[in-house]
């Protein structure tokens, strides 16, 4: 039986020669020194294992060993040539397009357990930024013994308790007497700001004791303002429309409830005439919660361009939406780290107010490792 400990001693941009070769001995001082003295003292270690001699399946209390060290030279420029001109090329060709079709390099990880790997290469998979992936895979190893990393089962759990190390999660701190308190929910056209804000209006509404309103100022359209009115009248919430910072701040003034929830209409992040307004808004008001709502989606550039662009109103957390509509979800990973904001919510489809859960780092690390 092979218990296979493989560390990659080279560098992998130091030119080889073609082959590679393998000594034994019985300890690895031994099986070192046959390679010095067959090939010479520069040598460089691909790999090491140490395996029980065959003979230890009939004598099981036998304690004989053997080790193998695997060995090349370094090539010289005839070396390089000469493998050129052989099949080596094709082994080489394989090996560059596989690494171009998986979009990533193994050699990248050689120093952390081997075992990481295949937990690391589906983070990838999952979309998860290669940059990214290799962090969360070097936090798993130096949170670990290699030796507990030995079997696949750990390796993937340390995986994905690295995954939940990194996410975070916005606190909210609890409602005291007598205040009220104001949220308001930011971000691009469609990216499910109206929906969000009424399914947390019902979360709310059914964990805490406090009156819930919702204020709409989406007044460009006519069908955005009863859009959230139909939902307030469903829950049975007051409900106000406002289109200026002023007159928002009079509603919630005057609105009867405890936690007030502002809906905001969408426009594009280039539209700073909106930000703008938008801004004067967070001003006057000063909310206590601005969650930025942006689709799983738009994970990369558009998301940073996004991010960017709302950065003027000053949003403080981030919901994710429609996680339902992809079957890769590391771009969660990927807009926690581009946009440095932390998760409020998730939602997970268009069921008011079913599909809409509260940030949980434990979840969203098994959602994006399957
Ligand atoms: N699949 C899926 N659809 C969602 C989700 N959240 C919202 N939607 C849908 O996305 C569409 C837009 O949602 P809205 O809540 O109106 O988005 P919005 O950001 O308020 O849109 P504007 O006000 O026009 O900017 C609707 O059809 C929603 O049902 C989700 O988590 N998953
Ligand atoms: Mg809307």
């Amino acid at each position: 039986m092979n218990s296979r400990t493989t560390w990659k001693a080279h560098s992998g941009h130091q030119l080889l020669q073609g082959q590679t070769h393998c000594f034994r001995g019985r300890t690895m001082r031994e099986a070192l020194k046959r390679a010095e003295a067959a090939l010479g003292s520069e040598l460089w270690v691909v790999g090491t294992s140490r395996s029980n001699s065959w003979s230890r399946f009939l004598n099981p209390d036998s304690s004989s060993q053997w080790y193998e060290v695997e060995v090349a030279t370094p090539a010289t420029e005839t070396d390089t040539a000469d493998a050129l001109t052989h099949d080596n090329l094709k082994i080489v060709h394989r090996a560059v397009s596989h690494l171009e079709e998986t979009g990533n390099d193994p050699l990248k990880l050689w120093d952390v357990p081997s075992s990481l790997n295949a937990p690391y290469q589906y983070l990838i998979r999952a979309g998860v930024d290669e940059a990214y992936a290799e962090r969360i895979a070097r936090h798993a190893a130096a949170c670990h013994n290699p030796r507990d990393l030995v079997e696949d089962s750990s390796a993937w759990q340390a995986m994905i308790d690295a995954v939940a190390d990194g996410v975070n999660v916005a606190h909210r701190a609890p409602f005291q007497e007598g205040e009220k308190r104001v949220i308001m929910v930011v971000g691009p056209t469609g990216a499910g700001k109206t929906t969000s804000l009424a399914k947390m209006a019902a979360h709310l509404q059914l964990t805490s004791e406090e009156r819930v309103g919702l204020i709409s100022c989406d007044m460009f359209r006519i069908a955005a303002v009863e859009q959230l009115d139909t939902y307030a009248r469903i829950m049975n919430m007051p409900f106000a429309a406002a289109d200026s910072a002023q007159t928002v701040a009079d509603a919630v003034a005057e609105i009867d409830a405890d936690w007030v929830l502002i809906d905001t209409p969408g426009r594009g992040p280039l539209d700073d005439n909106h930000l703008a307004i938008l801004s004067d808004m967070v001003d006057v008001l000063n909310p206590d919660e601005i969650h930025l709502v942006l689709p799983i989606e738009s994970a990369g550039r558009w998301a940073k361009l996004a991010a960017d662009k709302f950065s003027v109103v000053r949003p403080d957390r981030l919901i994710v939406t429609k996680i339902d509509e992809t079957d890769r979800h590391g771009g969660l990973i990927n807009l926690l780290a581009d946009l440095k904001l932390p998760f409020s919510y998730i939602s997970t489809g268009q069921n008011v107010p079913q599909d809409f859960y509260m940030a949980n780092p434990d979840q969203i690390a098994s959602m994006i490792m399957g």
